[in-house]
């Protein structure tokens, strides 16, 4: 708006801009479309929700074709019900997966409801054998975040008694994994059997995200009961699972937990290893651990080199780097998000728009993407009702404020009704080429996919404290007694993301080598910071013999080549 100096309009101008402020008709309209878009989200919820309470309660999770049950928790195991004790009723898996999801809804009634039920009649004494990774972070991780949410004063969900019952079926829980970590290794079974220990001639073979990504879960619970062996076992096998990366800084996909060999040499950030990157920063962030950051560090960086084509990743061979599969596969969809904690805003972005471009190609979001043939994979077209392009969308809108995310996050919802939803609950595609349905509704349709469409459009419950998200979508709060390096003017308002300013979004944690919340709030501008993927040339003025002494571009990210004449730079076309 141009206000020329004459005071009486000055005044009038000053009136007018001071009005558009007041009632910006934009940022109005903004929070008209955020209010009805959060209350469609808080439907779907409920629509999943009360159609699993109504047909498959206490089962795990809901079949909503048929309007029936499964116990997925078990089946997991691939044990067919009929070798399950004839009195099972399942483990009301989606119950627990939904108990924080009820709390950010702020259904205080249904929380407390769900933890009575559970506190009385929830056992893991059974004869089951259950996946060690799914049955941590659905089960495990659900009890645990549910818990604090329960002792959390400021959030008010419990109006009765609580004794800590869901800690100690946690704590239960716990002890019932410890059995699975007892190999040469260290490295856990990825099956257990809840009431024998490991079984028979199990299985030795795991997946990295399988036995990598355990330490949020059985930190805390150490942390909550002072047991240390919890932690210990996870981090062991942690650091057993770093010491058996590559020179290139990559680790492949599955291993034997017996000899501590690899199995699948292809590497990527996709299935099989996604969230092993993910609890690395993660971990750095709720605990402080120096180790933490430097192994998320040297992975992530890894991650960059070898797999990143411009916004795309494909997979590489761990020993040689050289790439394997040119494929998306939709649990990546998550990465764009870890590398808003990282800082890394512009390439999350990038990333998103790609992996949005195949949303709206095929109105979800294929299992797998053949990028090199541009055709979805042809076994592997389905969608399970992933939660992942969501959650990168809910944190790149926390990072940017930019609407276009809500946009995208409206998109998400629309076609979910659109394709998902009928009368039982949200049914998963089968084959996203002709929309057929599914009869399963996967408990993580509710801990998270629900979840982050809910906090897009609604973040006062992050703005109230510390969370991070675990890999199941369940908050756990960054707490000073529970963290090494938290400083004495830690404050409780929400940092962990950042919010506003040009700079404070650009911050990267990985140069700034703290915790990425306290980085983005610092509000120090003349503080150094790099590209997270910056590998300097060796020599200082460029000029190189191989190209092993060049380093990695700070923009692209891509790696930079000895030219002919002896200089270092991007002389590889993308
Ligand atoms: C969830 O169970 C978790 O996010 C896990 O890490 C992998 N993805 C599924 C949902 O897609």
């Amino acid at each position: 708006m141009s206000c020329p100096l004459h005071p009486k309009r000055l005044f009038l101008c000053l009136l007018i801009s001071l009005a558009f402020f007041v009632v910006d008709p934009s940022s109005q309209h903004l929070e008209i479309k955020k209010k009805q878009m959060r209350e469609k989200v808080r439907e779907m919820f409920y629509h999943a929700y009360d159609n699993y309470m109504t047909y498959a309660f206490p089962h795990d999770e809901l079949k909503p074709l048929t309007k029936s049950f499964t116990d997925s928790l078990s089946e997991l195991g691939n044990l067919k019900l009929e070798h399950l004790p004839t009195d099972y009723n399942g483990s009301a898996v989606t119950l627990v997966e939904s108990l924080s999801s009820l709390a950010i809804l702020g259904n205080s009634t249904e929380f407390e409801k769900g933890i009575l039920w559970l506190s009385e009649n929830l056992t893991f004494d059974i004869d089951a054998r259950v996946n060690l990774f799914e049955c941590n972070i659905r089960v495990l991780g659900g009890l645990i975040s549910a818990h604090l949410l329960a002792i959390d004063p400021t959030n008010r969900l419990i109006q009765g008694s609580y004794n800590n019952q869901l800690l100690r079926l946690a704590e239960d829980l716990g002890k019932r994994f410890l059995p699975a970590f007892e190999t040469p290794t260290g490295l856990p079974y990825a099956w257990i059997n809840l009431k024998n220990g490991v079984m028979d001639n199990e299985t030795t073979e795991t997946s990295t995200s399988g036995c990598g990504s355990l330490i949020l879960e059985m930190g805390s619970l150490s942390r909550l009961t002072g047991d240390p062996r919890f932690e210990s076992a996870a981090l062991r096998a942690l650091r057993q699972l770093w010491r058996m990366r590559s020179s290139l800084d990559l680790l492949g996909t599955t291993l034997d937990v017996v000899t501590g060999e690899w199995i699948e040499y292809s590497s990527s950030i996709g299935a099989g290893v996604d969230s092993f990157y993910e609890y690395l920063l993660k971990a750095y962030i709720l605990f402080g651990k120096e180790d933490y950051w430097r192994m998320f560090r040297s992975a992530y960086l890894a991650s960059q080199k070898y797999f990143r084509h411009g916004p795309w990743y494909h997979e590489a061979n761990m020993w040689s780097g050289k790439p394997t599969y040119w494929q998306l596969t939709s649990l990546q969809a998550f990465w764009p998000g870890l590398q808003v904690l990282v800082g890394d805003i512009a390439a999350a972005n990038s990333s998103h728009r790609e992996f949005f471009h195949v949303w709206e190609k095929f109105g979800v979001l294929p299992e797998r993407y053949l990028l090199d043939h541009q055709i979805i994979h042809p076994t592997m077209k389905y969608y399970p009702l992933r939660p992942e392009l969501a959650e990168s969308t809910f944190y790149l809108y926390q990072a940017t404020k930019d609407p276009w995310y809500l946009d995208v996050g409206e998109t998400i919802v629309k076609s979910l009704n659109l394709y998902t939803k009928v009368p039982g609950g949200f049914a998963s595609v089968r084959d996203v080429t002709t929309m057929q349905l599914e009869d399963h509704q996967h408990s993580f349709f509710l801990a998270e996919t629900c979840k982050y469409l809910y906090l897009l459009f609604d973040d006062s419950f992050v703005a109230k404290r510390n969370y991070i998200f675990t890999t199941e979508g369940h908050p756990i709060q960054v707490l000073r007694s529970w963290h090494e390096k938290l400083p004495e003017t830690y404050f409780s308002g929400n940092w962990t993301l950042s919010k506003s300013g040009a700079w404070e979004s650009r911050a990267s944690a990985l140069s700034l080598q703290v915790c990425p919340s306290i980085a983005l709030n610092s509000r120090r501008p003349e503080q150094h910071r790099e590209s997270a993927c910056h590998v300097p040339d060796e020599q200082i003025n460029h000029k190189c013999w191989s190209n092993k002494e060049c380093g990695v571009d700070a923009t692209t990210c891509r790696l930079r080549t000895c030219s002919g004449v002896g200089y270092c730079g991007l002389w590889n076309p993308l």
